[in-house]
């Protein structure tokens, strides 16, 4: 009788032992929730804020500024450029320009994409056609033509060119892209902004703009049958290209 009343003793303690542990595990859980869910909250505030600051230092902001000050003056660089081959060449080499700040919007997909953080600097750093301007060239020899001009100039930096026309991305794009840096004087001394001059032939701009609409569609399946197409009309514009410039150079010698 006593060792069972010593046996049921035994096992009413472990019972009571097993509760409290199990309590005890359940208060650990609870607490780790807590923490975590409040980690989540605290990351997500930063995350807000730091793209609320994001937005605040692209938008209608002193860069914002700065960069508008860029395009125009790399948009009359251009113009001058042109006026200077129109003198040699009896013709408008440059035939449309555009310039752009890039939308806030547009960047933050950019940064998300490379796997940045949505934070101004890593955006100034980190992409380089923020601040951009695009000219259409009517032949692609005149868009090397640009370019060298271009490089000649004092108050600009070439910082790095990427010949899409000599090797074409894969998506079939073709355009010279040159990273650049002007220099812009404003009251506290001169300062460096960075620009992408994007250069290409008519033919290419029409390309690059159906493939942009592409891009957004992308995913669906219709769109890679499409893809496909239009990297066919890639090679198909290459070589267009090419020929109206063996023609307009035989045109030349006459
Ligand atoms: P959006 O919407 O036109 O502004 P990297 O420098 O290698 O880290 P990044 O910046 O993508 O990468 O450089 P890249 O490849 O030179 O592209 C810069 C811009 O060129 C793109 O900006 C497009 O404007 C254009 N571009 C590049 N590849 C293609 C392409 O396959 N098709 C078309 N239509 N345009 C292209 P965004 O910000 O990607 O796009």
């Amino acid at each position: 009788m006593n060792e069972f009343e010593t046996e049921s003793g035994i096992l009413l303690k472990k019972k009571q032992k097993d509760k409290k542990s199990e309590e005890f595990l359940q208060e650990k859980t609870v607490k780790k929730e807590l923490i975590q869910k409040s980690e989540t909250q605290e990351n997500a505030g930063e995350q807000k804020e730091q793209e609320s600051n994001l937005k605040e230092k692209l938008v209608d902001s002193e860069f914002s500024i700065k960069g508008q000050c860029a395009i125009s003056l790399l948009l009359t660089k251009l113009d001058i450029i042109n006026t200077v081959l129109l003198m040699n060449m009896h013709r408008n080499v440059i035939q449309m320009k555009t310039g752009r700040l890039k939308s806030y919007s547009s960047v933050c997909k950019k940064l998300q994409k490379k796997g940045l953080e949505l934070d101004f600097d890593t955006a100034v750093e980190r992409i380089n056609d923020l601040i951009g301007v695009r000219a259409i060239c009517a032949y692609v020899d005149d868009i090397y033509k640009v370019s060298e001009l271009i490089e000649r100039q004092k108050d600009i930096r070439i910082v790095k060119v990427k010949d899409y026309i000599k090797e074409p991305k894969k998506s079939g794009y073709q355009s010279l892209h040159l990273i650049l840096e002007i220099a812009i004087a404003f009251q506290n001394g001169t300062q460096w902004i960075k620009i992408e001059l994007q250069l290409r032939t008519a033919a290419m701009d029409y390309w690059a703009n159906l493939d942009h609409q592409l891009r957004y569609k992308k995913g669906k399946k219709e769109a890679e049958l499409i893809d496909e197409e239009l990297r066919e009309c890639a090679e198909v514009i290459g070589n267009l290209d090419q020929k109206m410039l063996e023609i307009r150079k035989k045109i030349d010698k006459i």
